[in-house]
């Protein structure tokens, strides 16, 4: 993944990508820094606790149970960023995961150690009052709100720490791009069937304020049934609304591909057709075809 200019859209996601965080090089070789949660400003906090509030309106509904469930049991506060050791206490204890503080975006190989240890690493800083929508650089309220709430769920804890060790693998046999389109529809995009109806469980649209009603209401974009060998040949949006969504029956198929040995699906999509974000192919499941509004006239994906 990498990182591309702010869109116009001024309700886009939270964007992750390959540039290391800025500043000169890390003081210690996992990329780790103290929170020093002391140091956060009234004004820094009051940014949290706007992203908060409007957050926490529009999930019920929206995100699935298991989120939900997750938010409810974390120790956040509505007008405070959230204090890392403190969530690693109760994180620990119900799946075994911890959030360490990183100043941002880290190499991908620093990521996956991480993850494969069962930490997070969450960026320290929160985006500045006039980004409240759009930041390229995942920041506290995206890592913290977006991706801690499912960390509590078993299944989500154990798909992330396989995605860090497959991850590792995958750059061994230059697969990344296609590991990281997985990691794209599910742990930041993905929706999943509820009996009531779709519900988004991925941390980029949990934390984004119009794509989380975007992903689930607009007529554009599709939404498809969950394929690992067609979502790694699908390329994404990295700086805009997703024009394809894609559904897990639920929650429960991340435990299937976590066990699952990508090897043989890597064999089977090497050097084959990549697809452009909005495009269907025969083998699809529809749900919903997208009319491709949004997308239509806007510049080409990446
Ligand atoms: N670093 N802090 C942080 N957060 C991420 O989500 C992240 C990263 N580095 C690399 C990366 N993501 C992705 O490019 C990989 O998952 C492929
Ligand atoms: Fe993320």
């Amino acid at each position: 993944m990498k990182h591309s200019p702010p869109h116009l859209d001024p309700g886009g996601p939270v964007l992750h990508g390959l540039a290391a965080g800025a500043g000169g090089p890390p003081a210690r070789a996992d990329w780790t820094i103290p929170q020093d949660w002391a140091s956060y400003s009234p004004a820094e906090h009051a940014t949290w606790a706007t992203l908060f509030a409007r957050q926490s309106r529009l999930l019920p509904g929206r995100a699935c149970d298991a989120f939900l469930a997750g938010l409810r049991a974390l120790p956040l506060s509505p007008d405070r960023i959230p204090d890392f050791d403190a969530l690693s206490a109760v994180l620990m204890k119900t799946t075994g995961w911890q959030v360490v503080a990183v100043p941002g975006l880290v190499p991908d190989e620093v990521f996956f150690e991480h993850l494969a240890h069962r930490r997070f690493p969450a960026g320290q800083f929160i985006r500045r009052a006039d980004q409240l929508d759009y930041l390229q650089e995942p920041d506290v309220f995206h890592d913290v709100f977006g991706h801690v709430p499912l960390l509590m769920n078993p299944v989500m804890a154990d798909y992330l720490q396989a995605y860090g060790v497959g991850g590792l693998r995958a750059q061994r046999l230059g697969m990344l791009a296609e590991l990281a389109r997985v990691y794209w529809y599910t742990v930041e995009f993905g929706l999943v069937m509820q009996p009531e109806g779709l519900r988004l469980y991925g941390a980029g649209i949990a934390s984004s304020f119009s794509e989380s009603r975007f992903c689930l209401e607009d007529a554009s974009p599709h939404r498809l049934r969950f394929d690992l060998a067609r979502v790694m040949r699908t390329r994404y949006h990295i700086d805009d609304f997703q024009a394809c969504y894609f559904v897990l029956r639920d929650l429960d198929e991340l435990l299937a591909l976590a066990r699952v040995d990508f090897g043989p699906v890597y064999a089977q999509v090497a050097g084959g057709e990549v697809l452009e974000p909005g495009e269907l192919c025969p083998g699809d499941t529809v749900l919903q075809r997208g009319t491709g509004a949004y997308h239509r006239d806007r510049r080409p994906s990446h």
